[in-house]
This record gives C-alpha cells, sequence and structure tokens, in this order.
C-alpha cells in the first residue's frame, strides 16, 4: 500500500475520548457489585465532589449529569426573571440553557483575539431587565472577568461562567471555578477531563449546594418532603468512578496536548491568513481546542477549502462554533446576528483542528501540510 493510501484509511477525529487503562476502571467499579448503589449521591459520586474542590481549586463544588445540566441547574437556582447577557459564539447548550429557564438571551460581540465577550460592548445592554451574564471562556480563553465582576456589582447582576472548556486551568494562581457567582464545568467525552457524560457546578454561596442538590434530585428534602420543583441531573457511580480514574492522569495528559498544541504553533504561526489562537497572560492553558481562523484574502483558500481537503484525507476538522446561535433556525427571526459583526466574522472563518494527547506528532505534521499547500498568492 503507498502512503497516501494507507493515510487515506486513517481517520482522524476533531478529538479522541481520554480512557484509563481499563484494568484501573474495572478495579474502582468492582465494589459497586458488593453495594448494588450505582447512583444517587453515592460513595463515589461524595469522593469525587471532595477530590474535585481540592484539584480545582474552589470552595463549593456540585457534580452534575452533564455540563449542559450544569448550566440550566445553575440559572435555575439563581431565580433569575427578564433577560441574561451573552455570546452567541459558543456550542448550542449556554444559549438553550438560558432560553430553557424562560430568560431572554440578549447577545453581546465578541473579541477578534480571544473570542470571548467584548466587554466594551457589556454596559450598553444592560437593562433594567437585565438580571445576569453569562459569558463563556471559548476554547479555554478566560473572559475579562475583571471587568465583568465590576459591571456585575455596578448594577446588581449574577454572573454564570460557562468554564466547559476550561477544565484545570487557573488564572493568577486561582482555579477558573473561582470567579464570578458560579460557574459551570463539562465532563463529557470530548473534554479535556471526562467523566463519560458529566459535569459541575462551582460556586461562592455554600447555601446554593443544597439548591442545587434538591434541583438536580425532583426537589426531595427529606423521604417525606418535596419542597421544590426539581429535576433530575445527578451523576451516577459508573460516571463518577470514571472521574475518579482519569483525575489520576489528568495532568499528564494536558502535558501531552500542550506538546501537541505547540507542535501546530511551530507549524503553522508564520502563515500569512492564518490566526492562531491567543496566549493568554497569567493563565494555566490547558490545550483544549486548537482554533485557527483564516483570512481568504490573505491566505488565498477559504475555511470550507481546507475543511474539505482535510475530510478527502480522513481528517475530522470541525467548524467550532458555526453557525452562531443568535443564527439557529430555532430561533429564525428572533434575533439578528449582524448585531454581532465579529462573532459573525469569526464563526465564518475558524476552524479547530484535531487535538488529543495521544495525536501523533507526525499526523499534526501532516496535518499543517495540508493546510500549507493550499496557501494560494493573492
Ligand atoms: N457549553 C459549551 C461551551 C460547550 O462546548 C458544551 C459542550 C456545553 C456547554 C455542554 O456540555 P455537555 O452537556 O456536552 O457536557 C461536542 C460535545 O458533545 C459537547 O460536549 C461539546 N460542548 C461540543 C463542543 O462538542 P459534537 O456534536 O461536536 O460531538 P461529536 O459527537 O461530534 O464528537 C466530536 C468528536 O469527539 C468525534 O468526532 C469523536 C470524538 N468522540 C466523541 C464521542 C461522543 C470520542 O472520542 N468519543 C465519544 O464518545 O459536540
Amino acid at each position: 500500500m503507498n502512503d497516501k493510501k494507507k493515510n487515506a484509511t486513517k481517520k482522524i477525529l476533531v478529538t479522541r475520548a481520554t480512557l484509563p487503562p481499563m484494568e484501573e476502571y474495572i478495579e474502582e467499579i468492582a465494589s459497586l457489585w458488593e453495594s448494588h448503589h450505582i447512583t444517587n449521591m453515592g460513595k463515589k459520586h461524595n469522593l469525587l465532589e471532595e477530590k474535585l474542590k481540592e484539584y480545582l481549586r474552589v470552595d463549593q463544588l456540585s457534580l452534575m449529569v452533564n455540563g449542559h445540566m450544569a448550566l440550566e441547574m445553575a440559572l435555575q437556582a439563581f431565580n433569575l426573571r427578564g433577560e441574561v447577557i451573552t455570546t452567541p459564539f459558543t456550542f448550542a447548550s449556554t444559549t438553550h440553557a438560558i432560553v430553557r429557564n424562560n430568560l431572554t438571551p440578549v447577545f453581546c460581540d465578541i473579541n477578534k483575539d480571544d473570542f470571548t465577550l467584548d466587554v466594551s460592548q457589556l454596559e450598553n445592554l444592560i437593562t433594567d431587565r437585565t438580571s445576569a451574564i453569562l459569558p463563556v471562556h471559548v476554547y479555554g480563553n478566560i473572559c475579562d472577568v475583571d471587568e465583568i465582576d465590576r459591571l456585575a456589582k455596578k448594577y446588581g447582576l449574577k454572573v454564570l461562567y460557562d468554564a466547559a472548556h476550561t477544565f484545570g486551568e487557573f488564572y493568577r494562581d486561582r482555579g477558573i471555578g473561582s470567579f464570578g457567582d458560579a460557574s459551570a464545568f463539562s465532563f463529557h467525552a470530548t473534554k479535556v477531563y471526562n467523566t463519560i457524560e458529566g459535569g459541575a457546578v462551582s460556586f461562592k454561596v455554600p447555601e446554593m449546594y443544597v439548591d442545587l442538590y434538591r434541583l438536580k434530585n425532583f426537589g426531595i428534602r427529606g423521604p417525606e418532603n418535596v419542597d421544590w420543583v426539581g429535576g433530575n441531573a445527578k451523576m451516577n457511580e459508573f460516571q463518577a468512578a470514571m472521574g475518579l480514574c482519569n483525575l489520576r492522569h489528568v495532568e499528564e495528559h494536558i502535558a501531552k496536548r500542550k506538546i501537541v498544541s505547540e507542535r501546530y504553533r511551530d507549524n503553522l504561526e508564520n502563515i500569512a491568513g492564518i490566526q492562531l489562537n491567543i496566549v493568554q497572560k497569567d493563565l494555566v492553558p490547558n490545550y483544549a481546542y486548537v482554533p485557527i481562523v483564516v483570512d481568504e484574502s490573505i491566505f488565498g483558500s477559504s475555511r470550507n477549502e481546507i475543511f474539505q481537503a482535510l475530510a478527502a484525507e480522513g481528517i475530522g476538522a470541525r467548524k467550532y462554533f458555526y453557525p452562531i446561535t443568535n443564527s439557529y433556525n430555532c430561533f429564525y427571526n428572533k434575533y439578528d446576528s449582524n448585531a454581532t459583526p465579529t462573532a459573525l466574522y469569526i464563526s465564518k472563518r475558524v476552524l479547530t483542528l484535531p487535538i488529543y494527547g495521544d495525536l501523533d506528532l507526525k499526523e499534526v505534521d501532516r496535518i499543517c501540510r495540508i493546510i500549507i499547500q493550499l496557501k494560494k498568492a493573492v
């Protein structure tokens, strides 16, 4: 088989779930066959909550069945009304969590360099109907937490960060989940750290633990007392067991992602028309994503042409996040995506390249070669 044929059969997807050694997971779950206690805040669930508080350097944390329910439940616990200022440059989950809480999203544009909320536009969007801000640390890039905090205090707003992309990140030596009133993490299979599906809310005020507990467990307060209308968002013991195992390896995994991420940077950093992700000051990053923004007027080929060329070689890059959420069909005619021109611009040009710890550096070089070969004189 020639090299081209061999490569064509080897698919590389945008990411690959991290799994612990199989024996380690089997050992971790073995006790479940003795206790038969496999969900409803079991021992592993409770142990993982403690371990994550320590690892993420947050004072309070409640585990959830997934990252989306972490967002929905945290918003619900705040008991908000009216409008929530947020970004359209995100996964569906962020906007849907707002709408599914009967709140109205108000979209703020993003920065061109780090893709997080453009805080210079935030104050203009605050009205007497605004009750919260829901920014996203997109790709693991930290938002302007100081300015968001200042405005939230000035106008009495809650701040919930969508921290789905930021597991294990620290900013000025503080855990990312310690900023704002609360942060929602995702531990989905595709994330830097996974519990298969899973998530957590970290928060400031200790009383929120009971509120979240009731919300994720049908509002049950005691065996004969249901005093809230809650849902079901409990993390089960098999998820928690995966979380306990993956936590033992996460640092090693992030270190491997760093090497992959730096190899992309070495290959692509001087290619005119390709914008790489920013390196933020005072941030310990987790190398969650490798976004590139392609300016066709300089590079000579478009984002879509790169996407297709990679796909033809069995490489599954992804257009995270295209389309932006304020242009979704489910919101037809409700919002104006032209009101967030930078988010619209970036979404039409961004491509996230494959990254996971065990991605072979030769494959990274091959991906970059395919991209560079598409460079045309303009
Ligand atoms: N907020 C933000 C900003 C988010 O990005 C997300 C989730 C959330 C909130 C909500 O958190 P969760 O409720 O999901 O915990 C994926 C993930 O499903 C989603 O978690 C993630 N963001 C989003 C950015 O990406 P898809 O539809 O692109 O996933 P999928 O199934 O196409 O998987 C992508 C690649 O990952 C596959 O090509 C192969 C690999 N993969 C996937 C799965 C499911 C694995 O290696 N193993 C697997 O089990 O949404």
